[in-house]
């Protein structure tokens, strides 16, 4: 199927027009939806992120290659029969009170859906208890918090206390420049991933699901 290989290609290229007409293409050729995200999508964006942690590739790099793959599921999406496409789970991120950095949780929510997960994504400033609400209302299997800010870091020890009724049906996982494995063992977090790529890495292997 040579043009899953054309769609692997562009969207390696952030080239998203020409995935969206991949995906087209593909979809006119009756290649099935799960089988484009699968075998195109979710495997370029692998690649991508292969490459991103080998420091091969950088930031801009990978979100244009995020909007690339943005574009190709808009098309894909409406397609798939119910809810044929199987996620690989549920995971709810945000960036914790006091906090307006955006750019590396943003990776981190690309990443993660180029993998196959969905993602709920809170935003910045997020008190513990929109943490705490996003759960009950979301029921993730994962809770994803950034801080970019020394003075914010203390927020995820916050929100991890805040979660404690639901550390049985949760994995907590925490990530931002100032943040480190000791800090997230300190807190009690059951993972900490030093960059977007390796931050899906550390969820499969948390939902043991590698
Ligand atoms: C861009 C930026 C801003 C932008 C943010 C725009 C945005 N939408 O995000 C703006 C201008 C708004 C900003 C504001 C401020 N900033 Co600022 N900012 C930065 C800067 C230059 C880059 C951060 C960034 O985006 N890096 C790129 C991304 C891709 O990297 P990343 O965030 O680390 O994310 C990666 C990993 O950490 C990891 N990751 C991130 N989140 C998560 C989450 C999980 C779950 C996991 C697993 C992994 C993970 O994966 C990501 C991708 O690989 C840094 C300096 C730096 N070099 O880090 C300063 C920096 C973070 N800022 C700093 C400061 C002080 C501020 C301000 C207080 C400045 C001021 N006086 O107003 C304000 C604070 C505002 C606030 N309340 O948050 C300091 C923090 C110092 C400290 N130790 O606390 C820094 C380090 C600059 C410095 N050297 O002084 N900032």
């Amino acid at each position: 199927m040579a043009i899953l290989e054309e769609i692997k290609e562009a969207l390696m290229a952030g080239n998203a027009n020409k995935v969206r007409e991949g995906v087209n293409k593909a979809l006119e050729e009756g290649i099935a939806p799960t089988t484009i995200i699968n075998d195109a999508l979710i495997a370029a964006m692998n690649v991508v992120g292969i490459k991103f942690k080998n420091n091969e590739i950088y930031v801009p790099e990978v979100l244009v290659a995020a909007r690339a793959m943005h574009a190709g599921m808009e098309v894909v999406k409406p397609m798939l029969a119910g809810d044929s496409l199987q996620e690989k789970g549920t995971m709810v991120i945000g960036t914790v009170k006091g906090d307006l950095h955006d750019i590396g949780k943003n990776l981190v929510i690309m990443m993660m859906e180029g993998a196959g997960f969905k993602v709920i994504d809170l935003g910045i400033d997020v008190p513990a208890e929109k943490f705490v609400q996003a759960v009950e209302e979301h029921k993730p299997q994962v809770v994803g918090m950034s801080a970019l800010l020394t003075s914010t870091m203390m927020q995820m020890k916050k929100t991890i206390e805040a979660l404690a009724a639901y550390r049985d049906r949760i994995k907590i996982i925490v990530g931002g420049a100032p943040v480190t494995q000791k800090f997230a063992d300190e807190i009690g977090a059951d993972g900490y991933a030093p960059d977007a790529a390796s931050a899906v890495d550390k969820v499969k292997e948390l939902l043991g699901i590698a």
